[in-house]
């Protein structure tokens, strides 16, 4: 490891680093590949910062207002131990902590309104699509104490405005979805704690209100609304868009496929899709069958036409439609140097600028298509719902066209593919397991030892999806089933370990669990948004058990933050009461004692304690029974994981004496 940040207890890896570390061979081999061409991508340009602002790492740079930045030092020696307004260490952490997860908040908040605001449209009769999942309403609606006799579309419509409401509204009224489906003994603890929040849209604004010069100085205020925003996130940007979704273009099942960058095909034409609304692209799908696509692809010389993902929309693709991703956001222009994607169609977030200059070197066409991503000099065709049928089939016109224009001798496509089980639904995951009562027995036997989901995004600061897999793998082997989604489920996925045969690494009883029912013990349930899913499978699981979530053997880990929308999920499994495990860079900067300081340019530094670190890892037990681990190497990271299972699993079984004993169970 050449960076080492010793005051983090992190090491930053080098390129060989990487290369000798990352699990998917095919990305090693591009990373060689572009190197040779002289092509550079963020791994580069990761190294170009090195070494990057300590102050910044530790989270104790504000840039706030334009008196800053100030640097806090809070050895107080150099008069650094407040900025220029007075603020200190708590209150710049807290701050910087709270305005990451607003950012997040507004990104998943526009994804939401987008699929809402399609799904209402739809209602009204306004759209070519159509409401495939009729369930999906009709539990929302009974959720929502809506009148079931009333005609479909009119309900729909209602519930998909409930759903825009809770996204956006400023009155103060308790978020509906929220009552929906969260458990009682949570939505009684987040009351007394006085952290309901209105709506994501309304919380955004507050905690941007709050992180203003001369605004709220209290941290500890801060750090609830911190957790008000976090259930606002939760409870109308995930849920409602991870339902809506569902409603619209139904909910996936589990289904075998091939991926990895192996199956990309050097005589069709290849069309990447990136972000993370899958409501344009659900269009594409349809357009790109139809006989005109089909001609104008033969026209060009192409065998075919070839769908495959990166990133969220591409895990949406993957979990409803089978179509084969290719990896996560760090693996974006590491895809496209294969000189074998004609096309990348982009709607919102997570499509890098780094993109478009490895798109240009090797002639691939940028087609975005949200008002919010653009990129210049890429052709934009944005979407609108009503419109949707025109703007796909131009949209598949232009991406085919691109084929063209391919320099054949040039591709280099890794022959690296890899197996896997998709699909995993909450609705399929208890019917495999025959409901949920059954598959908290089984919990309950220890067969599985509990449940964990490994989720969130790459970072160049650690070797690239090696900590995913490690966690991942390290779970199984002592049998705790796992399950993903986002970035981390592009690295699990290309590893092998969501394919039947995966069962052979893990401990006895989850195996024999594993092949009685003929699913792999990791569990891909789709996109960032679709944590929803492992959400509501855990409150059933509590609902079953009769005990609060948090008394049970369940686990969130991010073990290679990037996105700030990333700290938005942690803090709401945290809410919830499950604990979270943060990798390197943690959302939380967390000051780790080190004895001395080995390398030059740290020596100096102080390690910059804070408040914040403590209350997250401890203190916030006591509200809401979970609490957040800091591990950076992901061997340690997978110990700590299981003890922390392990103590669970103990607290459950004397909790449910308890209960055996008082009667209540
Ligand atoms: O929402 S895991 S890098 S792709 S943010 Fe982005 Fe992170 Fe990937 Fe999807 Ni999630």
């Amino acid at each position: 490891m050449k960076y080492r940040y010793p005051i983090l207890n992190a090491e930053m890896p080098d390129k060989e680093d990487i290369k000798r570390m990352t699990p998917n061979r095919a990305t090693r081999e591009m990373l060689e590949c572009l190197e040779g061409e002289g092509i550079e991508t963020s791994f580069d340009r990761y190294i170009a910062q090195q070494p990057q602002c300590s102050f910044g790492l530790r989270g104790l740079c504000c840039r706030r207002c334009l008196w800053g930045p100030c640097r806090l030092d809070t050895r107080g020696d150099k008069g650094r131990a407040r900025g220029i307004c007075g603020a200190d260490v708590n209150l710049v952490v807290m701050g910087n902590l709270l305005r990451g997860l607003a950012a997040g908040c507004a990104a998943h908040g526009q994804h939401a309104r987008e699929v809402i605001e399609t799904l209402i449209l739809t209602a009204e009769g306004k759209t070519s699509f159509e409401i495939v999942e009729k369930g999906v309403i009709l539990e929302l609606a009974k959720r929502f104490h809506l009148d079931i006799g009333k005609p479909f579309d009119q309900l729909a419509a209602t519930v998909g405005k409930i759903l825009l409401d809770d996204l956006s509204r400023v009155e103060e009224v308790e978020m509906k979805t929220l009552l929906a489906y969260a458990p009682e003994e949570r939505i009684n603890t987040w009351r007394e704690m006085g952290i309901l929040p209105r709506s994501a849209f309304y919380e955004i604004v507050e905690a941007l209100h709050k992180t203003t010069l001369g605004g709220d100085s209290d941290w500890k205020d801060l750090a609830k609304q911190e957790l008000r925003t976090a259930l606002a996130y939760c409870f109308s940007t995930l849920f409602g868009s991870s339902l809506a979704t569902e409603a619209l273009f139904g909910i996936p099942r589990p289904k075998t496929v091939e991926l990895n960058y192996g199956i990309l095909e050097n005589d069709c034409v290849n069309i990447l899709i990136h972000g993370h609304t899958p409501t344009l692209v659900e269009k594409i799908i349809e357009k790109i069958e139809s006989p005109e696509i089909q001609k104008l692809a033969k026209d060009a010389g192409a065998q075919g036409v070839q769908l495959t993902g990166v990133c969220c929309t591409g895990a949406e693709l993957l979990a409803r439609h089978g179509i084969p991703s290719l990896g996560g956001i760090l693996a974006q222009e590491l895809i496209i140097g294969t000189g074998a994607i004609d096309a990348v169609i982009v709607d919102m977030q997570c499509v890098i600028p780094g993109l478009k200059t490895v798109a240009d070197c090797w002639g691939t066409e940028i087609i975005t298509t949200s008002q919010s991503n653009r990129i210049p000099d890429a052709t934009h065709v944005p979407f609108d719902p009503i419109k949707a049928d025109e703007i796909a089939l131009e949209i598949s016109r232009r991406a085919v066209e691109a084929y063209s224009r391919r320099h054949h001798s040039k591709t280099n496509i890794p022959d690296v593919k890899s197996k896997a089980i998709i699909g995993f639904s909450l609705e399929a995951i208890l019917d495999i397991f025959g409901g949920r009562r059954n598959l908290l027995e089984l919990l309950e036997s220890g067969k599985i030892k509990g449940i964990v989901t490994v989720v969130g995004c790459n970072t160049p600061k650690v070797p690239y999806e090696n900590s995913h897999v490690i966690i991942a793998r390290e779970l199984i082997k002592h049998g705790i089933l796992v399950t993903t989604s986002g970035c981390s489920s592009h690295a699990l996925l290309n590893a092998g370990l969501c394919a039947l045969g995966a069962a052979e690494l893990a401990a006895a009883g989850l195996r024999e669990v594993c092949q009685e029912r003929g699913i792999p013990p990791v569990l891909a349930v789709g996109a960032c948004v679709d944590n929803t899913r492992t959400i509501r499978l855990f409150i059933e699981l509590a609902e079953e058990a009769g005990m609060p979530i948090n008394k049970l053997p369940f686990l969130f880990s991010g073990p290679e933050p990037g996105n700030e929308k990333t700290i938005g999920q942690g803090m709401a499994f945290l809410a919830l009461g499950v604990s979270v495990h943060q990798g390197f860079p943690g959302p939380i900067p967390v000051p780790i004692p080190v004895a001395k300081a080995d390398s030059d340019f740290l020596d100096d530094y102080d390690r910059g304690g804070n408040d914040v670190a403590d209350f997250f890892a401890e203190d916030i037990h006591d509200l809401l029974g979970a609490r957040v681990y800091s591990e950076p190497y992901p061997d340690l990271a997978a110990k700590l994981i299981q003890m922390h299972i392990r103590r669970k699993r103990l607290e459950w079984a004397s909790a449910a004496s308890t209960c055996l004993i008082s009667g209540t169970m």
